[in-house]
């Protein structure tokens, strides 16, 4: 039976119009976490200094303060490719998963260690070629070593005890 009242007509697209239920509030322990995550994430280092003996750190301090000066993170490890070079492979094969962007790695003699690493990691290493108690023709045995890297893995290489010309080099890659 009609009642004799129109009926009442809902545009279709009304529902267009309701607001939008509000997210479900993030859990606390989840913001947490993500807190902590940007917190890591600000102080994680750009580039690795890396060098072969202690007795390198007096050479390689100086890319060291270069970074720094030019507020660029770093870190400084010691680790030998002779010595130890299951930890060298570790480290390589790591770095870029640890935001690790550039590599220097500084080392004497048979100076190995820019070679290893970059066989180990496809970020940009930077060798530099050191002078040591026993290094033969200035420094030739480790500025040879470095350099004289075979096709397809490649090693830039600065000049000899020239550590603060490859963080310059770094900074440039990371500003490119
Ligand atoms: N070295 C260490 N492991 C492999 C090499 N090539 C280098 C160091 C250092 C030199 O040997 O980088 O320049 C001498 O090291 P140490 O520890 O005897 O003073």
């Amino acid at each position: 039976m009609s009642t004799g009242e129109e009926p009442r007509l809902v545009p279709v697209d009304s529902a267009a119009e309701q607001p939008a239920p509000s997210p479900s509030p993030e859990p606390a322990s989840l913001a947490a976490t993500r807190a902590d995550i940007q917190e890591l994430e600000v102080d994680e280092p750009q580039v690795a200094i890396l060098m072969g003996s202690k007795s390198d750190l007096p050479a390689m301090e100086k890319a060291e303060t270069e970074l720094t000066e030019r507020g660029i993170r770093s870190e400084t490890r010691v680790m030998s490719a002779h010595r130890e070079p299951d930890v060298v492979a570790d480290y390589a094969k790591n770095a870029k998963l640890r935001g690790i962007r550039v590599i220097i790695a500084g080392a004497g003699l048979s100076a190995a260690l820019p070679g290893v690493v970059a066989a180990h990691t496809e970020l940009p290493v930077i060798g530099v070629p050191l002078t040591s108690r026993t290094s033969v023709a200035g420094g030739l045995d480790a500025l040879l070593s470095i350099a004289q890297m075979p096709p397809g893995v490649p090693v830039a290489c600065v000049g000899v005890d020239n550590a603060r010309n490859a963080a310059v080099l770094a900074a440039r890659i990371l500003a490119a």
